[in-house]
């Protein structure tokens, strides 16, 4: 059964605009409940080890550029089978090719500045959410 746990981040394009509300507005309205959150401004480090598997991509250094930019937020939502919703709710990578109403078609700028992440499977939903959030900072239930 997929799993009713995610892990997303609004993203620094998002807080710049001052979209970040409107977007978890969305999320909310998605079904989604919050069971963390925290607001943090990413080191270089930390950027490149979250985004680790994109190391390689010739987008690499300026993802890590543009998510140390300024603020982001990771939440953990939850909904019945989150993963595969969120990504439905969130779009395509690319702005120009995502389905109206979602949040990249609302709100982001470009493939880069993209306004939001979701975790891409249960498994790393998990991962993801312990990169940032300690087990006692994240809601039992
Ligand atoms: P998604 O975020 O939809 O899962 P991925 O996993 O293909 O997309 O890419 C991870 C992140 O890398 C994207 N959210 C985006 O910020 C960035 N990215 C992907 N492709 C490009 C690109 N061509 N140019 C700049 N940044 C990119």
């Amino acid at each position: 059964m997929a799993g009713r746990r995610t892990l997303t981040i609004v993203k620094p394009d998002a807080f710049a605009n001052g979209k970040a509300g409107l977007i978890i507005a969305l999320l909310e309205s998605s079904g989604f409940t919050i069971k963390a959150a925290r607001v943090m401004h990413l080191s270089t480090a930390q950027a490149g080890e979250f985004y680790g598997v994109h190391r390689e991509r010739g987008f690499f250094g300026e993802l890590v550029e543009f998510m140390t930019s300024g603020p982001c937020m990771p939440l953990v939502l939850e909904r019945d089978d989150a993963v595969a919703t969120l990504r439905t709710v969130i779009g395509a990578t690319d702005p120009s090719e995502a389905a109206e109403g979602t949040v990249r078609k609302l709100y982001a700028e470009s493939k880069g500045r993209n306004a939001i992440h979701a975790s891409d499977s249960d498994d790393n939903a998990a991962l993801e959410a312990a990169f940032f959030f300690a087990g006692t900072d994240v809601l039992a239930r």
